[in-house]
Parts: structure tokens; sequence; C-alpha cells
């Protein structure tokens, strides 16, 4: 049932997970598992009302109802009536708030799609401010129920700092950018000179890292904000500012003269960026990870915002069905309505629509896909089963 089970099933979660295993979910657990699932059909097809109608007849509904409770932190966040989701608000594309107040991007459109999951609303989402160094302090102290700020999934992170990550949103990696004027086309011509860097991140780590490795002695120049670190180098602080490559082409918009800058054409480290919650709460992890595989398996059924109430309604396909909540439990397994995925797509989009109208072709940004494509298109995004 989960495909990276080391995450959402931690030791200290023990007792969390006991609560939550209630009789219920034990009887969906056995109906999934694969014996038990061909002794249900074996039964199903003996019951007249297996007969009676194509999805009465499929494993899902052949098990005893599910009924599972909103425990932890998805109950407090019922009860509340809105997520609070952890982001920065500076990053165009990845989260930003303009002078009205409003949030866009692709970490602000994760918790709104979390929002639409739980409330069926998008606009149930508290959004706080963080530095890069604050995204784990807060998700530790729990003053916020969702990590969405460009944050990469680290061994460090899941281990020592206690961040359950979900599924990966963007597969990128750090890069440095210098004014095109200044002839820097390589690493090694940063010898001696100073680079910009925000604080609290992986990527003042790899700049040492790459620097050390190839012997090159330079001068890092660090903030704690993103914009700080941008403005210094604009001003000419620093040679060369370095940051995630998606980070470069966002904060790159926001300089006066976009295209003075350029971003080399070297990759320093992989970043695989994930939205993330505290360890310890299955059920909450759950419902991050299943939010986020939506999207990417909308995009693989070919359904969109725009055609989901159509192919809701005319689908014969069984994976679709069950997917969508038209039949099944997948929903109601997570605590959740059974049609949340199609409540997502609907209201939010799928993979790709959330990824071009905030970093893709529809956005300012016109980032590539590059690995951030389906694995059925060659890339690296790939749902597990809806099942
Ligand atoms: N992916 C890297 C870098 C992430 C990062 O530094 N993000 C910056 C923006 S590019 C940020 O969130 N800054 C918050 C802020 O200062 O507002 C990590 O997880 O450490």
């Amino acid at each position: 049932m989960n495909s990276r089970p080391s995450l959402r099933f931690k030791p200290q979660s023990t007792n969390v997970l006991r609560n939550w295993l209630s009789i219920s979910t034990i009887a969906l657990l056995t109906a999934l598992a694969g014996c038990a699932a061909s002794n249900n059909q074996s039964q199903t097809a003996s019951s007249p009302a297996a007969s009676a109608s194509p999805a009465a007849s499929s494993p899902a509904a052949s098990a005893s109802p599910v009924q599972v409770e909103p425990t932890g932190l998805l109950a407090q966040v019922l009860s509340r009536s809105k997520i609070i989701c952890g982001t920065s608000g500076k990053v165009p594309g990845f989260s930003f708030v303009n002078t009205q107040g409003e949030y866009s991007g692709f970490d602000v459109d994760i918790c709104r799609a979390v929002a639409v999951a739980v409330f069926n609303d998008p606009s149930k989402v508290e959004f706080r401010q963080l530095s890069a160094a604050q995204r784990f302090t807060s998700s530790q102290t729990g003053s916020i129920d969702i990590i969405s700020q460009t944050a990469t999934v680290t061994i460090s992170r899941e281990s020592t700092v206690g961040v359950a990550f979900g599924p990966v949103i963007l597969y990128d990696g750090q890069g440095l950018m210098v004014k095109k004027n200044s002839g820097i086309t390589k690493i090694e011509q940063l010898a001696g000179k100073s680079v910009c860097v925000q604080t609290g991140s992986t990527t003042i780590l790899n700049l040492t890292d790459q620097f050390r490795k190839r012997g090159i002695a330079y001068k890092p120049v660090s903030f704690d904000d993103n914009n700080a670190t941008f403005a210094a180098y604009q001003q000419g602080r620093c040679e060369a500012v370095t940051a995630d490559r998606s980070g470069l082409v966002s904060n790159r918009s926001k300089l006066p003269n976009p295209d003075e800058h350029t971003i080399l054409d070297i990759v320093l480290s992989k970043e695989p960026l994930a939205p993330g919650v505290k360890q310890g709460d299955p059920q909450w992890a759950n419902v991050l990870n299943w939010v986020v595989y939506v999207l990417i398996q909308a995009d693989e059924f070919g359904i969109t915002s725009k055609n989901v109430d159509q192919i809701a309604q005319s689908t014969k396909d069984p994976d679709i069905r069950r997917f969508l909540g038209l039949e099944g439990d997948l929903g109601k397994g997570l605590a959740l309505k059974n049609d949340y995925a199609l409540q997502v797509i609907k209201q939010i989009g799928n993979y790709s629509e959330v990824y071009d109208r905030n970093l893709g072709k529809d956005s300012p940004l016109k980032l590539e896909r590059g690995p951030n494509k389906l694995w059925t298109d060659g890339g690296l995004l790939y749902s597990p089963p809806f099942r």
C-alpha cells in the first residue's frame, strides 16, 4: 500500500499506528493483500449481489465498508477548519505573495490540493512565510502542518531532523548564476571570488563540497533570507549566486534586467524537491502522499480539470472508477471523502496543469519539464497504483 514504507512507519509512531489500525482498517488491509483478495473475489463471485452490478463484482466492493476515523493531525486540522502551510512567499513559481496578500505557485498549489482533499475547499489554508532554516524547526515544533517550500529530500532531514517527505514534485539540481558580462562560464573561474548563498539550505553545503573537491578557494557570502541573497548578488557583493536551478530562474525573473544574467551550464547536486510533514503521524503523511500521487496519476490517465466531470460520468475503466471514487473505498481508507481525487483534479488540476501554470509553458518562467515528465514519457514521475 505504501511505496516508501520507511517514511511512514517509523518506530516512534507505534502508538499512533496502533490507534490508526482500527478493526475496519485491518479489514481493508486484509482485503487488499494479494491472497486475501483472491479469497474475497471467489466469495463475491458466488454472492447474488455480485452479479447485480459491475461495481459490486470488484474485489474492493467485496471488502467490509471502510470507516477510517480521522486521528492525530488530520483530526486537529479538521477541527481547526484550515491547514497551516509553511512556505517562502518570495519565490515566484513556487510560492509568491502579491501586494493583495494572495499566494500562488507550485508549493502553494500542493497545500491547496491537500485543502481540497480534506475540506473540499482550496481556500482553507493559512500560509506561514518561513526562511529556509525555519522550515524545519516550524515542522518539528508542530507550528505548521505541511512544509511546502522547495525542500530537498535528504537522509539527514528524514533521520535526525524528523521530516517525513512526501513524493518528489520536482527533480532539480543546484546551479550558479553570474552576470553575462562577467565572462564566467566555468566554476573554476570563480577561484578567489565571492558567491552569495542562502543558509539553512542544502545549497550552502553543496557549495562547500564542490569547491573543496576541486581544491578551489572562494568566499561564501551567506544570508538567511532569499531576497537578501539575491539583492546582494544584484548589488555586486558577489560574482555569482547559487541556489536550486529552478530557484535561480525564479529569482532571476525578479531582477531589474533578467537578460543580463546567465545560469551556468553546470549541475552541482541532486535536489529532489518534495513537501513534507512531521514524522510520527502516518495517517497525515498518507494524506499528503496520496494527494500528490493524485496529480501524477491523473496526468497518466489523461484526466484534467477540464475533462474530469465528463470522464467521471462516462468511464467504464475500473482503474479510473476506483481512482475517482466512483467505486471502491480508496478515499475512505485515508479518512477522506471517497471522491477526494476527483475534487483535487477538478479544483487544482493534474501535475501538468499545475506545472505549466506555475513553472512551465504557461508561466513567465518557461522552465522545461526535463526529468519532470511522466515515466511513460521518459521522465521520473511515477505514481504507485491506486488499488
Ligand atoms: N532545495 C534546497 C534549497 C531551498 C531554498 O534555499 N529555498 C529558498 C528559496 S530558493 C527558500 O525557501 N527561502 C526562503 C526565504 O528566504 O524566504 C533545500 O531544501 O535546502
